[in-house]
């Protein structure tokens, strides 16, 4: 017996050395230790050993099975061990490599100046209204004093849904709208897609005005210009000068356009600004009494100031943009140009 005993430690021990993983360690270990395993054999044939040596065999084979079950969690250790090293090994980074850079994306050019000029007359103390994009010829011109027919129409013509119904032309029903909900004073500023029916590399179909409003006792022309200086000055910058121009809209008298020294030639004139050394951006005025009176402002109380100017066009100035339609062709490496991370 003690023969089959040390075959089986020195049987065990060999298989053992030949084992390199954890599934083959648990495979031996059933094989010896197991509920059906060579030791658990012997311990369930001690029943059959004769009374008088039943005690010294139950401590042999105790003492074989202690001895095995050691090799074992020897052996378990070891290999643990091992895979762990594996497994760092095959999952090793290297943390000195560069990151993958993420792109990330950015404002649209139209955005970014819309914000800043919102910014600018926000600090002026103006609030933001806006009004709908597709509106009725009562807002869009009637209460404007621009009447059917009246030749001011083709300055802005635009898109029909039907003879009453048409995506505005500019955000100057803005102006009504406000007037007719609220009291003076007043200082709105009210942004938004408008249409006309346009199409050339400084006009487009499609394009965003912000339309500016200031009804109060005794505001004036003057008032006007310094609110539109300061702006040119928070939006360009020292140098830039502007020029008030007399022009005509409906909707305001006196009116004007107001030009700004040309961004690329400083005022000496170029194909940017067509050798004039001025480049236009927004048409303004002192709000028509009569546009006053139809929105239910006492016109001999209080007087208004109005200005619409098109973010395209200053975006344009700002940026050195030739061609409107740049803006809306959707290519990413021109609106990657104004990606500032
Ligand atoms: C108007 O739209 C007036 N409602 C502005 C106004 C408001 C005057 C309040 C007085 C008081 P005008 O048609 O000039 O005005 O347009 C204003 C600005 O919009 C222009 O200076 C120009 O910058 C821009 N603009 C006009 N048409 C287009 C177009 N098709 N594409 C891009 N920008 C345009």
């Amino acid at each position: 017996m003690q023969e089959k005993f040390e075959e089986l430690r020195q049987r065990a021990k060999q298989e053992l050395c030949d084992v390199t993983s954890s599934r083959a360690l648990f495979e031996l270990k059933s094989k010896y230790l197991g509920k059906n395993g060579e030791v658990t054999a012997l311990l369930r044939g001690l029943k059959d050993v004769p009374a008088e040596e039943r005690s010294s065999f139950g401590k042999m084979i105790n003492d074989l099975k202690v001895e095995i079950s050691a090799y074992f969690d020897e052996k378990e250790i070891l290999i643990k061990e091992k895979e762990i090293a594996e497994k760092f090994e095959k999952e090793k980074i290297d943390i000195t490599l560069p990151g993958k850079e993420q792109p990330s994306g950015s404002l649209h050019p139209l955005n970014i100046v819309k914000n800043q000029i919102l910014e600018a007359f926000c600090g002026m103390g103006f609030e933001i209204f806006e009004g709908p994009e597709i509106d009725n010829d009562y807002y869009c011109f009637q209460a404007l004093n621009i009447p059917k027919d009246h030749p001011a129409r083709d300055m802005q013509d635009t898109f029909y849904f039907t003879d009453n119904i048409l995506l505005r032309p500019h955000t100057s029903p803005g102006q009504v709208r406000t007037m007719e909900n609220k009291k003076p004073p007043i200082k709105i500023l009210s942004p938004g897609r408008v249409y006309r029916a346009d199409d050339d590399a400084s006009h487009s179909p499609m394009f965003h005005q912000i339309e500016g409003l200031v009804v109060d006792k005794g505001v004036s022309l003057c008032d006007l210009k310094g609110l539109l200086d300061e702006f040119v000055r928070i939006m360009f910058d020292d140098e830039t000068k502007t020029r008030f121009r007399p022009s005509y809209f409906p909707f305001t008298e006196p009116s004007v356009e107001v030009d700004v020294t040309c961004c690329k030639c400083h005022g000496k004139g170029c194909s940017l600004c067509k050798g004039t050394g001025w480049i236009e951006i927004l048409g303004a005025g002192v709000v028509n009494k009569k546009v006053l009176e139809m929105s239910g402002i006492d016109s001999d109380v209080y007087s208004g100031l109005a200005f619409g100017l098109g973010i395209e066009r200053i975006t344009m100035i700002k940026y050195g943009i030739s061609d409107i339609r740049t803006f809306f062709e959707s290519n990413v490496k021109f609106l990657k140009q104004f990606n500032r991370r």
